[in-house]
């Protein structure tokens, strides 16, 4: 098989495009035909503010990146309807899967698209000014409906942030992979090897994980520093989970005989963690 036909590239579909109901018309510009590139996998996300700053930390520290990050998260296009806050994230895979798909996508501005590609995804943007607490304007926000990976690095980190191995069909998978042979926890932030009430499990014993990812995990888990930082790793095992959500935006309390059954079922495992 060519090597080219592995190449892949990460798509985001926004809120302002899912809010303006133009999801059909992107996957259709995106198609096959169009583009000649085909999905590798497809999610529908509530992005956490945990990936979406792992997604967007280039940009942490400029005047625009609180309205960015609100933006991606659909609190802009969805205010009040938080159960309406989603993107939808693709994969796509072909020869040339970057710079077709950013051809077709076009300038990052919405005006300068409609300027210079006036065909092209983001020609149907806007562009809404991001105000201080004083109402001083200070940026500028580009609702551009569609994000697409610039490069191949950058599709490689970005994938790997938004996909696990598993949700890519293994004959599609372009990156290496690995079977973890340990426990990986995270609480509150922090890496564990066993398990304590309250933790996540994010990689077991026989799961399939990036390559990239355990080795990072190997080094965080012996306190040894790693090329990239603990969140970049697990936002993706945390991705519609609902531990992710505020308080606020929980669904109704649990009955208590489930909340209690769930007090016994983590005693019963972390009791058998302890025996290990
Ligand atoms: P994307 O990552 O979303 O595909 O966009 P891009 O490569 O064309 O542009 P990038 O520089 O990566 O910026 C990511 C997103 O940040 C917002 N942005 N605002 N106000 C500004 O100067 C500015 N610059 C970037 C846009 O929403 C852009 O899509
Ligand atoms: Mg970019």
């Amino acid at each position: 098989m060519d090597r080219r036909e592995f190449e892949q590239t990460l798509v985001l579909i926004k809120p302002d495009a899912l809010r303006n109901s133009l999801t059909g018309y992107i996957l259709s510009q995106l198609s096959e035909y169009h583009s000649g590139l085909r999905f590798a996998a497809t999610k529908v996300i509530d992005v956490s503010e945990m990936l979406a700053a792992q997604h967007y930390a280039e940009h942490q520290g400029k005047p625009f990146y609180a309205s960015l990050i609100s933006y991606i998260r659909g609190l802009e296009h969805y205010p009040t309807d938080a159960w309406k806050r989603r993107v939808i994230a693709i994969v796509f895979q072909g020869p040339d899967a970057v710079r077709r798909i950013r051809s077709i996508v076009g300038p990052t501005n919405p005006h300068a698209a409609r300027e210079a590609r006036p065909g092209s995804i983001r020609a149907l943007g806007t562009v809404v000014p991001v105000k201080d607490e004083n109402g001083k304007v200070v940026g500028e926000r580009m609702d551009n409906l569609i994000h697409a990976s610039a490069t191949d690095d950058e599709a490689e980190r970005e994938i790997k942030l938004w996909f696990r191995p598993n949700d890519i069909p293994p004959l599609m998978r372009a990156y290496a992979t690995e079977m973890s042979s340990e426990h990986y926890y995270v609480r509150d932030g922090r890496l564990g090897t066993s398990f304590a009430p309250g933790s996540i499990c994010v990689l077991a014993p026989g799961d399939v994980g990036w390559q990239s990812d355990l080795n990072t995990l190997r080094l965080l888990s012996r306190g040894i520093p790693a090329p990239v930082s603990l969140e970049a790793v697990i936002a993706k095992y945390m991705i519609n989970d609902q531990r992710e959500l505020t308080p606020d935006r929980r669904p109704g309390k649990q009955k208590w005989i489930w909340k209690a059954l769930g007090m016994v079922d983590s005693s019963i495992r972390w009791i058998r963690s302890l025996r290990k």
